[in-house]
C-alpha cells in the first residue's frame, strides 16, 4: 500500500514538475510536500498536498476525477481501486479515504510523520 501514495504523488509531479530524473523528482517531490523543511511528512503535509492534488486533477472543478481527468496519473487497476463504488468517477470521499488509508499504512510507527 506504501506505493499507492508515491504513484499519485509521484505521477502527479513528474507531470507538474517535468522532471528530467527520477533524482531530481525525489527532491522536487519532498520539497512540495515537506512545507516546513524538517525532512519529516506530516498528516497536515500530507493533506495539504493531496488537496492540492486534487484541485489539479480535477479539470472541470465538479469535484470528482473521471477517468479522463485521472488517466494521466493513474493506470486503469489503481483507478477502479481508488473508485470503491465503482461509479467510474472518483470521488472527494473516495480519494481521501485511499489517501488517509495510504498514509496510515505508510506510518508505520504510527508517530504520524512521514520518515
Ligand atoms: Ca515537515
Ligand atoms: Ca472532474
Ligand atoms: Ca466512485
Amino acid at each position: 500500500m506504501k506505493r499507492a501514495i508515491f504513484v499519485f504523488t509521484a505521477a502527479f509531479l513528474a507531470s507538474a514538475t517535468n522532471a528530467e530524473t527520477v533524482a531530481e523528482l525525489h527532491e522536487k517531490e519532498l520539497n512540495a510536500i515537506d512545507a516546513n523543511n524538517d525532512g519529516f511528512l506530516s498528516k497536515d503535509e500530507f493533506d495539504a498536498f493531496s488537496d492540492y492534488a486534487f484541485q489539479a486533477m480535477d479539470e472541470d472543478k465538479n469535484g470528482t476525477l473521471g477517468q479522463a481527468e485521472a488517466k494521466p496519473f493513474l493506470d486503469i487497476k489503481q483507478f477502479q481501486n481508488v473508485d470503491r463504488n465503482k461509479d467510474s468517477f472518483i470521488s472527494r470521499s473516495e480519494y481521501d479515504a485511499q489517501m488517509n488509508e495510504d498514509f496510515g499504512a505508510a506510518d508505520q510507527n504510527g508517530n504520524g510523520q512521514l520518515d
